[in-house]
């Protein structure tokens, strides 16, 4: 049996949902290479010992850069804020290894650009959490828009809306600080719509005119109150490559909105439209269906839906956490076949480039160039 030895470098939100992947994917799906948790990285002893046994990693370190050293280690998965994700990465690929990285990519375009070349350089896989890219009904739109059954793409429409920042009592943490986080609801959630906007049209943006705002500029926080230095919300519009125009939106202030994805494209034959809330389902619309024509409701959990093979029987549905499972596993599957992942740093910078251009355009109110 061929094994995959991995460090995971954080162990927040997103390290406890890459965990369950790693613990979970080769279970549910035939994979050539099965990975083992070797061990997790952390600043804090007694809170990543502590992740560690609880997680199921077999070892646990507070020290990072002899981790991505160590030799017992092939893939190192990079789950921490964004402003340590270029050095964390970089020392990975240096040292041999294979990398995940969570979105965004990194902090800065230069950041993303000294990323994807050094990942260009590697004989390594890298690949981007852009997870929602892996819901069987995501992949069903990509493949419903890919195969021309909607015609020209005209329109997308692109919201992820959460809330837990509308209360102005909230407090401050490393999300809202630009020298860790880059940007706020702009990088953390519009990142994801940006991404999977891009890979369900198979066109990027070429140019954005954007708004964001802070409304919330003072937090406190136990060491008395902290300024606010990312963005609050951020919406933008923007030209793809293919012609297709899309509309953003990315706010962590849409009270009642918990955690709602949801991303709509327009062809000229027909739309799809997906709701994270609702995510074993896809909204069809074909015109072929004449006076019958209309959105229809796709339960998108049939064996030969997209990863479906590996879980239960049609209408057993699906939740959040398998986006995760399904990343490994396609990770998994090209270091098997030594083939490139999806998405790769390169897709990672690009996206950068587009989060740089909204923050360009937000601040000086013109319309930006993606760029190349
Ligand atoms: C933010 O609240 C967050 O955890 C993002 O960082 C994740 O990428 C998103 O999937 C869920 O929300």
């Amino acid at each position: 049996m061929r094994t995959l030895r991995v460090a995971m470098v954080g162990h927040g939100f997103m390290g406890r949902a890459h965990s369950n992947a790693w613990r979970t994917v080769a279970r549910a799906f035939d994979v050539e290479v099965t990975p083992v948790m070797a061990v997790v990285a952390g600043r804090d002893e007694r809170r990543v010992r502590t992740t560690a046994e609880r997680l199921g990693w077999a070892g646990w370190s507070t020290d990072w850069r002899a981790v991505v050293e160590r030799d017992d280690v092939d893939l190192v998965d990079v789950c921490t804020p964004g402003d340590s994700h270029a050095e964390i990465a970089l020392a990975a690929l240096a040292a041999g290894k294979h990398v995940l990285c969570e979105k965004p990519l990194a902090n800065t375009v230069a950041e993303a650009e000294a990323l994807a070349e050094a990942a260009g350089a590697s004989d390594r896989v890298a690949m981007v959490g852009f997870n929602y890219r892996r819901l069987p009904a995501t992949e069903l739109a990509r493949r419903l828009v890919a195969s021309g059954r909607l015609g020209e793409v005209r329109h997308v429409r692109a919201a992820y809306l959460q809330d837990w920042l509308h209360d102005e009592n909230a407090p401050a943490s490393w999300r809202l600080d630009a020298a860790s986080a880059g940007s706020g609801a702009l990088g953390d959630l519009g990142s994801h719509v940006v991404d999977l906007a891009q890979h369900l049209t198979g066109s990027t943006l070429g140019s954005v005119t954007a708004l964001a705002h802070t409304f919330v500029p003072v937090r406190p926080s136990p060491e008395g109150d902290r300024a606010v230095t990312v963005d609050d919300a951020a919406l933008f519009v923007g030209r793809f490559g293919n012609g297709a125009l899309g509309a953003f939106e990315a706010t962590r202030m849409a009270t009642g909105r918990r955690n709602a994805l949801r991303v709509e494209v327009n062809g000229s034959l027909g739309s799809v439209a997906f709701d994270l809330e609702r995510l074993n389902e896809l909204e069809v619309y074909d015109g072929a269906d004449g006076d019958t024509a209309g959105f229809r409701r796709v339960l998108v959990t049939d064996a030969d839906h997209p990863w479906l093979s590996g879980w239960w029987p049609p209408g057993h549905t699906l939740g959040w956490e398998h986006t995760f499972v399904h990343q490994a596993k396609d990770l998994l599957d090209a270091i098997a076949s030594g083939t490139p992942a999806s998405p790769s740093f390169h897709d990672g910078l690009q996206v950068q480039r587009v989060l740089a251009a909204v923050q360009d355009s937000a601040a000086t109110g013109a319309l930006v160039d993606v760029g190349a």
